[in-house]
C-alpha cells in the first residue's frame, strides 16, 4: 500500500519527547507528502522555478539548488531548460535527503529530459563554492540556516553569479505585527487541517521547529538582499505566510 506508507503521520501519536526537527531518513520518506500538506503553494513554487529558470538561464553557466530535498527544484528546472550542456548542482547536508533523491531520480528513467544534468552533492550550503551561475535556487532552505550566517551566504551566492543571473528565494515570512502575524499563522493552519493533519500533529510538529526554522520578515529579506548587492527583488509569490522573491544581480 504505497500510498499510505508515503503518507506523512511521524507527529499523529503524542511524543513524550519532541526533539528538535531533522532531516532524516523517517522525513525523507515522507517528504512529498509532507511539505505538499504543509506549504501553501509549494507546487506552483516548484513550477515557477522551472519556468523562471528557463527564461533567465544563460549559456555555458551553472544552476544551483541549495537545499534541494528530493530534487523536486531541480527536476523542475532540468525540464524547463533547453540545453544538453546544462549542469545543475543539488546540494543538501542530509544524506537520507540525497539517497532517496537519487533513487527517485533513476525510478524516473527519463532520459528524454537530460535528468543526468542533475549533480547530487551532500554537503553544507555554507561550505560550497558557486562559481559561473545564472540561476541559483533556495526553495524554503535559508529559514534554516542561522540568522547570522544568511548575509555571508548571501553575498557567496552573489559573487558566484553573472550579471543578470537570478536567485529564487522561498521562505516562509514572520510578521512584526501581532495581529497580521497570527492571522497568517491560523490561515496556515487552515490550511493544515484542511490537508488532514490533526490539531495534535501541528502543535507538535510546529513545537519540534522551533528553534530550527526561524522564518524573517519580507523587509529583512528586502534588504539584506539590497545590501548584499542584488539590482532588483520582487516578491512574485505569496500564498498565506509562504512566499518567494526573485533577484536579480
Ligand atoms: C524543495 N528545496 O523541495 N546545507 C545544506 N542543506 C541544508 C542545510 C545546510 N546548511 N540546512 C538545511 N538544509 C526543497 C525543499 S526543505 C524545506 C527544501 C522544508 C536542507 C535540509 O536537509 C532540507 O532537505 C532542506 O534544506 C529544506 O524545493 O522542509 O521546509
Amino acid at each position: 500500500m504505497k500510498a499510505v506508507k508515503d503518507r506523512d503521520t511521524l507527529y499523529s501519536q503524542p511524543l513524550d519527547k519532541l526533539v528538535d526537527f531533522n532531516f532524516d531518513e523517517k522525513v525523507a520518506n515522507v517528504f512529498p507528502d509532507m511539505i505538499n500538506r504543509s506549504v501553501p503553494g509549494y507546487a506552483s513554487i516548484v513550477a515557477m522555478t522551472g519556468i523562471l529558470s528557463a527564461e533567465f538561464y544563460q549559456p555555458e553557466t551553472s544552476c544551483y539548488d541549495l537545499g534541494c530535498s528530493l530534487g523536486a527544484s531541480s527536476l523542475s528546472m532540468a525540464k524547463a531548460i533547453n540545453d544538453p550542456n546544462l549542469n545543475i548542482t543539488a546540494v543538501d547536508n542530509s544524506q537520507a535527503m540525497l539517497e532517496k533523491a537519487q533513487t527517485l531520480l533513476e525510478q524516473s528513467g527519463n532520459n528524454e529530459n537530460n535528468l543526468s544534468c542533475i549533480n547530487f552533492i551532500c554537503d553544507d550550503i555554507n561550505q560550497i563554492d558557486i562559481n559561473n551561475a545564472s540561476v541559483v535556487v533556495m526553495n524554503f532552505t535559508l529559514q534554516f540556516i542561522a540568522p547570522e550566517r544568511r548575509s555571508d551566504l548571501l553575498k557567496k551566492i552573489y559573487h558566484g553569479m553573472k550579471k543578470d543571473g537570478i536567485l529564487i528565494l522561498s521562505e516562509k515570512l514572520n510578521y512584526t505585527d501581532k495581529d497580521q502575524q497570527q492571522l497568517l499563522i491560523d490561515m496556515h493552519h487552515f490550511f493544515k487541517k484542511a490537508n488532514g493533519y490533526s490539531q495534535l500533529e501541528i502543535s507538535q510538529k510546529r513545537q519540534t521547529l522551533e528553534n530550527v526554522l526561524l522564518p524573517e520578515t519580507l523587509e529583512q529579506h528586502k534588504v539584506r538582499l539590497k545590501k548584499v548587492g542584488f539590482r532588483q527583488t520582487e516578491q512574485w509569490f505569496q500564498c498565506f505566510n509562504f512566499s518567494s522573491i526573485i533577484a536579480i544581480k
